[in-house]
């Protein structure tokens, strides 16, 4: 009897012994903030090419990764929609079958609506001010409402202020937009701002709207001038105009489950690259969207200057859209960016 209970704990013993390796990243030793010394792999996936500074700045958040975990966590990169659209990207990070994706605050919040908020037309005056709000408390509020969804926000990055472009006629006032079929991000606001400004808005994924251009399903897009370069769509577009209709940023995702599977040194690496990798993004887009104005042209595309003016009157047409969103985020969620906005803008 006494052999028999002997064996029977040693096989208990041995059995729980193999439960726990199976599980090596569980949340047990994560806790403890051990280094396992399992080997993980991040895919982080995005929709633009690998000329945009959103996948230089992923490369640098794989070099920053693999080198400080020593090669335990290797990041493998995707670009162009490799890995899909930022929906469905976002989707696989729910699922734990993607471990990182960077879309813009418009699809996301599809997810967790209130980032709408940082998508209302004509909301950050400058790319400074947008970075004391979203590295500051609020933004980080913001973050945490991820949680809820299986997704942990590492950081903000940047795509920035978004200027329409169309393949039909210039456009400087309101009134040019009449008519035009606008390709949007999937995003109601989106859609209501520019029905709002008289334009013709279709949702579409980024993955689908160059072939969209060229076919001619839609008449024009909106984006910042880093993506309307680098992505050649002024071999498809004839038009574009410094609207800054929209400060679009990027919110750098992981999945919950990878997340919480990391030691707590691992998730302190992941955070802080997604941080200092975003740095360098956002240096790299500014430098980009200046310089692409000017390439833009070069490469045929014909500029038109929006003037202060012009640009008043499409903050006014807006403004509906504006408060029905705002009802549909609540005041208070709403006020608490504006104050912020007010309070980095001093
Ligand atoms: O990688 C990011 C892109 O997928 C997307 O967010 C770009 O601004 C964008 C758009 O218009 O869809």
């Amino acid at each position: 009897m006494k052999r028999l209970l002997t064996v029977l704990l040693a096989a208990f013993m041995v059995l729980s012994l193999a439960a726990c390796s199976d599980n090596g990243d569980s949340k047990g030793s994560a806790a403890e903030g051990k280094n396992t010394g399992e080997k993980k792999t991040i895919r982080g996936g995005i929709g633009l090419n690998d000329s945009h500074p959103q996948y230089l700045g992923l490369l640098k958040f794989k070099e920053i990764v693999e080198e400080k975990t020593n090669g335990d966590i290797t990041v493998e990169t995707y670009h162009s929609g490799q890995l899909g659209d930022d929906r469905t990207m976002t989707e696989a990070l729910q699922l734990g079958s993607q471990e990182v994706t960077i879309p813009s605050t418009a699809p996301l919040a599809n997810f967790v609506p209130e980032f709408s908020v940082f998508d209302f037309p004509f909301l950050f005056p400058s790319e400074e001010v947008a970075d004391k709000v979203l590295d500051g408390e609020v933004g980080q509020k913001f973050l945490d409402k991820l949680d809820s969804q299986n997704l942990v926000g590492l950081a903000y990055w940047e795509n920035g202020f978004r200027d329409v472009t169309n393949s039909k006629h210039a456009i400087a006032t309101a009134a040019d937009f009449k008519g035009l079929k606008l390709r949007t991000m999937e995003n109601d606001l989106h859609l209501e701002a520019f029905r709002a400004l008289g334009a013709n808005p279709t949702p579409m994924a980024f993955t689908e709207l160059f072939t969209a251009m060229q076919q001619k399903t839609v008449d024009g897009q909106e984006n910042p001038l880093a993506t309307i370069y680098l992505q050649k769509y002024y071999e498809v577009q004839s038009h574009v105009s410094n609207t800054h209709h929209i400060y679009s940023p990027f919110v750098f995702l992981m999945s919950k489950s990878f997340f919480d599977g990391l030691t707590e040194e691992q998730q302190k690496i992941v955070k802080d690259a997604a941080i200092e990798a975003g740095v360098y993004q956002r240096q790299l887009n500014r430098e980009a969207n200046e310089k692409y104005l000017t390439d833009l042209q070069e490469a045929g595309i014909t500029y038109t200057e929006v003037t202060p003016e012009a640009r008043e009157e499409m903050v006014k047409l807006v403004q509906p859209a504006i408060e029905k969103y705002t009802e549909k985020i609540g005041k208070e969620t709403v006020q608490e960016v504006f104050d912020a906005i007010e309070a980095a803008s001093k």
